[in-house]
């Protein structure tokens, strides 16, 4: 019998005994948050379940609607919605939810309120789930100012005052990573104990990467300094080794691959879409968070991704995020294109 497996099995730090102790350390804190984060486990749970049996159950393929961005929806895409927003209110602890499949953002009614925003994209990298890539959830967490009066303007606040951070990739394993603002941790799923366990501690992103990843099916709408960076990263002025490309097309796991190995994931602007793609809310801010929680960068083009002040929730922006260095780099690149 292996006695030192069974002697790890009896002490496994758990996502919520992780987030009790790192709550601890404020006095004032009454366990709110831990009950929060234990509604998003439990809808990261859900669509883990319903990802990997989506095939068996019938679930590929376009529920009919249309979502608020004019893309089509997936069923994956509807389902996931409904149970992080259903988790989200039974919580009792949220006031505001912003999710990239609503328009409109929710209200949650006075009975069932409390002082927590949540801002989501249930289930990124949907154009991914029919050929079983990894797909994820993004959340942001804000606190309200006057829980009794929440407004729109609790949640255009730049993503610097989140308090809050993470994603769930479902790949081959499920995994959660998280950043309560004190530095990120990696949970992975295991299966028997129906609990997310801290494999991955005190996450910090490598200096500089070897890796760039973006899509460059766009590049000849490109502005000049991404085209140069990009040039360079194939063609390094300084003689050193060429960068490899991995574009995945699925935000959470590009983002994921980059904060583990290190390099620069990219979603610039173009002539065609001159804000980018990806949502400032819900997927621009919660990945510039935890990047600069592991020791990399977030830049928009013009300025650091989290002094955004986002106007509307749907907003979009352009993205560079990753290792300290790289993006060092392509801010180079953006000063010297301004000069
Ligand atoms: P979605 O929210 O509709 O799934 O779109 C967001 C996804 C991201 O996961 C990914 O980084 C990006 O779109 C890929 O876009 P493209 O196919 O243009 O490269
Ligand atoms: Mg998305």
């Amino acid at each position: 019998m292996d006695h030192s497996s069974e002697a790890r099995r009896t002490d496994l730090m758990t996502i919520t005994r992780h987030v009790l102790n790192e709550q601890s350390k404020y006095p004032e804190s009454r366990g709110d948050f831990t009950i929060l984060l234990n509604h998003i486990v439990l809808g990261c749970k859900f669509v883990c379940n319903s990802v990997s049996k989506s095939g068996l159950a019938k679930l590929l393929g376009l529920a009919g609607e249309t979502n608020v961005q004019g893309e089509q929806q997936k069923k994956l895409d509807v389902l996931s919605n409904e149970v992080f927003v259903k988790a989200l209110v039974s919580s009792g602890r949220t006031c505001i939810l912003v999710s990239e499949e609503d328009e409109e953002a929710t209200f949650v009614e006075p009975s069932k309120r409390g002082k927590y925003i949540v801002v989501f994209d249930p289930l990124d990298g949907s154009s991914n789930i029919d050929c079983g890539v990894s797909i994820g959830t993004i959340f942001g967490i804000y606190s309200v100012k006057d829980m009794d009066n929440p407004t729109l303007n609790d949640v255009l606040q730049p993503g610097k005052d989140m308090i809050a951070a993470g994603y769930c990739m479902y790949g081959s394993s499920c995994t959660l990573v998280l950043s309560t603002g004190n530095g990120v941790n990696g949970f992975t799923l295991d299966p028997s104990l129906g609990e997310f366990i801290l494999t991955h501690v005190d996450i910090k992103i490598p200096k500089r990467g070897k890796i760039y990843s973006i899509n460059e099916g766009n590049a000849k709408n490109w502005d000049m300094p991404t085209t140069r960076y990009v040039q360079n990263c194939k063609f390094p002025e300084d003689g050193s080794s060429p960068k490899s490309l991995r574009y995945i097309g699925s935000m959470v796991a590009d983002v994921h691959r980059t904060m583990l190995y290190g390099g620069i994931f990219m979603y610039p602007a173009d002539k065609k879409s001159q804000n980018g793609k990806l949502r400032v809310l819900y997927e621009v801010f919660p990945m510039s968070f935890l990047m600069e929680q592991a020791g990399g960068q977030a830049f928009t083009g013009k300025k650091r991704a989290l002094e955004i002040v986002p106007e509307a929730i749907h907003e979009r922006s352009p993205v560079f995020l990753g290792s300290y260095d790289d993006v060092e780099d392509i801010k180079a690149m953006y000063a010297a294109a301004a000069e």
